[in-house]
């Protein structure tokens, strides 16, 4: 007997014979298709429309050399990418990634989910996401500069406040923002708030630098309240140790969780104690000023370091992946299933493998994906382009709340779209709740 190919096998045939060798991009695709096309069936006018198809083309992507000298007069060159993927309801957003990796594959997986994150946040936002393979690790302050001017001096040309408005990401922190916004302000010759987590002096939003893990911690609590817990005394694995992992470390500890792990590249560090206020602000000072390595940690507060692992095998209530995609494999995710891990919430965007997310499926345990509970970063950007646009400033207060019910917001689309008999499958709920709207407005629009 012939087999008959499911409707996702030949949807995802049809995009890898258009976009070869980009497995990232695939793998974020095959997670959304899987959710959608059941959906798309029971409401024909997307197919005929081929709507799926269409928002999986990218609108347009910019790619660009970066010619800059190094501090020895060496010219250096790297290649700079924005991928404006889909403005159907606002001016592209997303971040810049400044990391080695960086490659087409990685910033059409971004920027794809950036779509229904963005759709999500409930602010009209399109998606985008760009950036470089530009290392900043061990480049001094005068090299940094040099290349974020460089990067801009082209970039410039295609961004704009109506038009597409990046932000940070990995390797793109405050100090980036402030040498590419001074570029852009300075080649345009005017202000308006193109780029977002910009300092508080020229244009920033209070609580942006918090806001995607602050955001995440909230979407765990919405998730933990449907079984009637709460975050009091959990014990957490954070991963990273960079904004996301600062922030969602420092909101935990407020709220009275207890959390034992960070990490970077090299490896991480295990805390049985719970990382203090104290150890936090040491953590903080580390990675934002003096640019360390997380070891130090450990040989500071006298606790284990595991070089070249990943935390995942520590016993722990909650996990929150922040540092990178596909950093939870299939090996992983059983580790923490048999530790007793009952929730997952993604601060990074895509840190767990399709293999992976199955296996939590599978386990019917709270499993938030990246961009329903991280997507309170690009939220408060949102805030901060009002903010712009309007010439004034909230106070931490006004944004934070703001925060909190933009996250339960998401949470209860998540609700709406993914329960089924009093179980909510999130990832099932955010790609459908941040599928149609986005759809609706492509459909508006006719054949473009
Ligand atoms: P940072 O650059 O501030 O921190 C990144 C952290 O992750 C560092 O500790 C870094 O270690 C580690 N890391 C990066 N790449 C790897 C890798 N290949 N393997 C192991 N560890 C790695 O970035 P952010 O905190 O901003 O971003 C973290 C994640 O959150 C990313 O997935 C990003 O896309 C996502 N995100 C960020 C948002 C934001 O507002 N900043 C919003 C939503 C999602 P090392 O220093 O050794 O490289
Ligand atoms: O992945 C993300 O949502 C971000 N890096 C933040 C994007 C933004 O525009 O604030």
């Amino acid at each position: 007997m012939e087999a008959v190919m499911s409707d996702l096998d030949m949807f995802m045939n049809y995009l890898e014979a258009r976009s070869p060798g980009e497995p990232e991009f695939h793998q974020a695709v095959r997670e959304v298709s899987e959710k959608v096309l059941p959906y798309i069936e029971t409401h024909p006018e997307y197919a005929r429309a081929r709507i799926l198809e269409r928002m999986t083309e990218p609108d347009r992507v910019i790619m660009f050399r970066v010619t800059w000298e190094d501090d020895e007069g060496n010219v250096q060159i790297n290649r700079g990418y924005r991928v404006q993927f889909n403005g159907a309801i606002g001016p592209y957003k997303g971040g810049l990634r400044f990391h080695p990796s960086v490659n087409l594959s990685i910033l059409k997986f971004l920027g794809f989910e950036q779509i229904l994150k963005n759709s999500l946040t409930g602010l009209p936002m399109g998606g985008g996401k760009g950036g470089s393979d530009f290392d900043p690790k061990g480049k001094s302050d005068a090299e940094v500069m040099r290349f974020c001017q460089s990067f801009m001096s082209e970039l410039f040309r295609h961004i704009g406040k109506n038009v597409d408005v990046p932000a940070g990401d990995i390797g793109v922190g405050a100090r980036e923002i402030g040498y590419l916004f001074g570029q852009y302000r300075r080649l345009k010759n005017e202000f308006t708030g193109t780029m977002t987590g910009k300092g508080l002096s020229y244009g920033g939003s209070l609580i942006r630098p918090e806001a995607t893990g602050y955001g995440n911690v909230y979407f765990a609590a919405e998730m933990l309240k449907t079984r009637g817990k709460t975050l009091d005394g959990k014990t957490c694995l954070v991963s990273g140790s960079g904004n996301v992992a600062q922030y969602t470390t420092e909101k935990l500890i407020h709220l009275g969780a207890k959390v034992v792990t960070l990490s970077d590249s090299s490896g991480f560090i295990y805390d049985p104690d719970g990382i203090t206020r104290e150890k936090l602000d040491f953590v903080m000072d580390l990675k934002n000023n003096r640019r360390g390595r997380i070891k130090e940690y450990a040989d500071k507060f006298g606790c284990a370091y595991y070089p070249g692992e990943k935390p995942w095998n520590v016993p722990c209530d909650l996990a929150f992946p922040s540092a990178t995609q596909n950093e939870i494999t299939a090996g992983d995710a059983r580790a923490l299933l048999e530790n007793g891990c009952y929730l997952v919430s993604e601060g990074a965007n895509m840190p767990t493998t399709y293999e992976a997310t199955k296996l939590f499926e599978e386990a019917r345990i709270l499993f938030g994906p990246g961009k329903a509970a991280n997507a309170g970063g690009v939220a408060i950007s949102g805030l901060e382009m009002t903010q712009n646009s309007m010439r004034l400033t909230w106070t931490r207060e006004q944004v934070e709340e703001k925060l909190q019910e933009i996250m339960q917001r998401i949470h209860e689309q998540c609700l709406e779209y993914g329960s089924t008999n009093g179980y909510c499958d999130y990832v099932k709920g955010a790609n459908i709740a941040g599928f149609v709207k986005v759809a609706d407005a492509m459909l508006a629009y006719g054949v473009v």
